[in-house]
């Protein structure tokens, strides 16, 4: 027997690629629903090569009876509607921001700390950040090697990771700079079209962004609380695939056949480095792709057992849709799924709507 499956915020860039994953690698549903704004109501979305599904509205849907909940609709309406599930029973995977750092709150990537969902005390389980997920499946190995002390990122990212406006917004100014038309910049705060931009969510009071904190605690959570990291993270004019410069500092003597070697069996990981001129992965060919790409790695000569390299990885599949099918498959390998599993036993007062 299968699962009862819903999808919020499944017309959004991730939630449509949620919706193509679990077709793809045959999740066990019987059921899938497709949730959005009252916006959406009656639109149709694909299911798999072949079946569309009628979008319902999130606000008014009665989760009784789902096994499972994929939210993607953005961190306000993630607050309000995935402790509404939780309460009935659906476990939610949620790919906000909102619930990653609340205690009980498991922030998992499966090739790291896929037993975490058992931690699941309050029925949501969190997906990282974009650029976190793709960091800690290259740094995992790496860790197990050499102990990591201290991480350098420099972030490139899609405009995907902004959503489908984000996208829209690259696409019209492109167009425009050919047809003499300049679109409003809405999504970006300077135009991306040709350019770069150093910032990414928010503004924190140290002067750093709230996309670089969260690669900063997120890493933490998941990896090692020791861990300490500095994150730069930059929007570049790609429309999908993040991608990341790496320096790692260790407390024990780096050695790169080990590295490369622990990389190349790494789950999740392939490594394409061949040292010569296009022997390394860009995020175009990362686009519909499952791993995350490691090339260019060498010693970095400037720090004690230092390391370097180059990770890419399409950000709305492991950085988003795949990761949260991937934990979902996780919760069904393990019998998590369902309104009478251990998980419902050992859970505690479930969130408040917020
Ligand atoms: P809708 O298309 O009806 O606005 P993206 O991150 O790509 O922009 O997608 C955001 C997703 O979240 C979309 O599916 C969007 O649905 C959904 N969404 C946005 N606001 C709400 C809301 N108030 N209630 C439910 N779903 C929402
Ligand atoms: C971006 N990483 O590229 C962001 C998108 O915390 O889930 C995902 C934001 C988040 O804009």
């Amino acid at each position: 027997m299968g699962y009862k499956v819903a999808v919020a915020g499944a017309t959004g860039a991730v939630g449509r690629e949620i919706l193509r994953i679990l077709a793809e690698r045959n999740f066990p549903a019987d059921e899938v629903v497709a949730l959005a704004s009252s916006r959406s109501v009656g639109r149709e979305v694909s299911f798999g090569e072949d079946k569309v599904l009628k979008v319902q509205n999130l606000e008014t849907f009665d989760f009784k009876g789902c096994d499972i909940a994929l939210f993607s609709p953005g961190a306000e309406i993630s607050a309000k509607y995935a402790p509404k599930a939780a309460r009935e029973r659906c476990v939610v995977v949620d790919n906000t921001s909102h619930f990653r750092m609340e205690p009980g709150v498991p922030l998992v990537v499966p090739e790291v700390n896929a037993d975490a969902v058992y931690k699941a005390r309050r029925g949501i389980i969190a997906n990282p950040n974009c650029s976190t997920a793709q960091l800690v499946v290259a740094l995992k190995p790496l860790h197990e090697l050499f102990r990591i002390k201290r991480v350098v990122v420099s972030t490139y990212q899609a405009v995907s990771g902004a959503g489908k406006d984000g996208m829209d917004e690259l696409f019209a100014q492109t167009k425009g700079s050919f047809v003499h038309d300049s679109p409003d910049i809405a999504q970006f705060t300077k135009q991306i079209a040709f350019n770069v931009i150093p910032h990414i969510d928010r503004f924190l009071e140290d002067g750093s962004t709230k996309e670089e904190w969260k690669m900063a605690v997120e890493t933490r959570k998941i990896l090692d609380p020791d861990i300490r990291v500095l994150a730069t993270c930059v929007r570049v004019p790609v429309f999908i695939g993040h991608s990341e410069a790496v320096s790692i500092e260790c407390e024990k003597p780096v050695d790169l056949e080990k590295a490369w070697e622990a990389l190349r069996r790494a789950p999740g990981v392939v490594v394409q480095d061949k040292r010569e001129d296009g022997g390394y992965v860009t995020p175009i060919e990362s686009v519909g792709e499952d791993p995350v790409y490691v090339s260019r790695l060498r010693v970095d000569p400037s720090v004690e057992h230092g390391l370097a390299f180059w990770c890419v990885a399409d950000n709305l599949r492991k950085g988003a849709a795949l990761n949260t099918v991937q934990i979902a498959e996780c919760l069904a390998e393990r019998n998590l799924l369902g309104p009478h599993s251990e998980l419902w036993k050992k859970h505690e007062r479930p969130l408040e709507p917020q």
